[in-house]
């Protein structure tokens, strides 16, 4: 569920590399819209993967996807869901849509699916989130949960028994497809594909829970099993995605579009990088190799090739801080220190929703409302809207209000 370029240059890819690809197929349902499957469905569900390394790109035709469904078509996911070949239902729905329990939510639609798995007798299976949420699995598993509850006991107690929820940190960036890349596509292949997808060389999966219906050998494709997700979520969170935020924030008010841009801009860098100091003393595990995990990353943020907007990272900010910045901060504070490099994240975000630009986040209504952003109080009203708790605490208020504009000028 969630056929983004994502879902395709991720969970796709991984499948289409597994030596038993053959025996696999996904079935992928769009989010909000029914476009990205009607252009995929017009090419027999193919399309190119544009790796974009440093120097060059290749081009790989992707065959892992069987069919792509608009996601309103509840009824072929309930059908499909209903069969006991199906054995996994992977997401990829944005960090918002967990927060969301209506009807229409791609979670109801799930729900709706396994109330009929439940009902065919079809068996178990594994629900595994590929969102950038710390312990993705646990709360795709509360969500569903909730929504549960007001269908019926039964499919509660189904849920309980028979679905597994996969916890994953999962890692590729993904740039929006420009016109440009399928002129290029066209050029370097000779085919037309109305539906190619960029992506940067590096991916990285891990993967911790059980899958009672059987999987793809992923780990044959690069994929990683573990017992224990939460220090490789966090080393993602943090570090790619909580530099993805800073520099959305702080390089979008230093006139920079792109990833690239802003962390070639030594004002930014040193941002990201005194925010990665603050970050790596709570990741102490030798495993996680955060020296090279670091080095790796600069390495790809630096990828002049990727067109990665920071328009496109800065949307559904109260969401995704909360993730990628408050626990840092929070930890910092607990070791009896300021977290001043991490609180200065808040501060530009801060500074970025009080610059008059549209936000999208799904806390915009609010956030409007806050009267003097830029003042004392309006910092602290901003940062309720991210964590409530933490705008209690007058120190850090005053300290995140100290830091607003440092990052903004020339
Ligand atoms: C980005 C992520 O848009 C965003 O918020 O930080 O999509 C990021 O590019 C991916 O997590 C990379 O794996």
């Amino acid at each position: 569920m969630g056929l983004g370029a994502f879902h395709r240059s991720h969970q796709a890819w991984f499948t289409h590399r597994a030596p038993d690809a053959a025996e696999w197929g996904i079935a992928s349902f769009t989010g909000r819209r029914p476009h990205a499957a009607t252009t995929l469905a017009a090419q027999d569900s193919l399309f190119t993967l544009v790796e974009r390394g440093s120097e060059d790109d290749r081009f790989e035709v992707i065959g892992s996807i069987a069919e792509a469904v608009d996601g309103a078509d509840t009824t072929r996911l309930a059908q499909l869901l209903a069969a006991p070949t199906t054995a996994i239902v992977t997401l990829t729905v944005t960090e918002a849509v967990y927060e969301q329990i209506d009807t229409h939510s791609p979670l109801s639609r799930l729900l709706h699916g396994l109330d009929a798995r439940r009902a065919a007798g079809a068996g178990p299976i594994a629900v595994v989130s590929c969102d950038n949420l710390a312990a993705n699995g646990r709360v795709a598993h509360a969500t569903v949960l909730r929504i549960a509850e007001r269908v019926s006991p039964a499919l509660v107690a189904w849920i309980s028994e028979n679905v597994s929820f996969v916890s994953t940190s999962v890692d590729r960036i993904t740039p929006r497809t420009s016109m440009q890349d399928r002129t290029l596509v066209a050029a370097r292949c000779g085919y037309r594909d109305d539906s190619p997808v960029v992506a940067e060389p590096f991916a990285s999966w891990i993967l911790c829970g059980e899958f009672p219906a059987g999987r793809p050998s992923w780990e044959n494709a690069g994929a990683e099993f573990v017992e224990d997700i939460e220090p490789f979520e966090n080393r993602k969170l943090w570090f790619l995605n909580g530099a993805h935020s800073l520099m959305a924030y702080a390089g979008q008010l230093r006139e920079h579009t792109t990833v690239a841009d802003a962390f070639a801009d030594p004002v930014c860098r040193d941002a990201v990088e005194s925010f990665w100091n603050e970050a790596a003393r709570h990741l102490p595990h030798p495993e996680l190799n955060v020296p090279e995990y670091r080095q790796a990353l600069a390495e790809r943020f630096a990828n002049q090739r990727i067109a990665h907007s920071l328009a496109q990272i800065a949307a559904d900010g109260t969401t995704k801080l909360r993730m990628r910045s408050i626990p840092v901060l929070r930890a910092e504070l607990a070791a009896g220190r300021t977290g001043l490099a991490t609180a200065r994240v808040l501060a530009a975000w801060m500074d970025f929703v009080s610059s008059g630009v549209q936000i999208q986040d799904p806390l915009a209504g609010a956030l409007r409302e806050v009267e003097t952003p830029g003042g004392h109080t309006g910092t602290a009203d901003l940062l309720r809207l991210v964590d409530a708790p933490l705008a209690n605490d007058t120190l850090t208020v005053q300290r995140i209000f100290e830091l607003r504009g440092t990052l903004t000028g020339p």
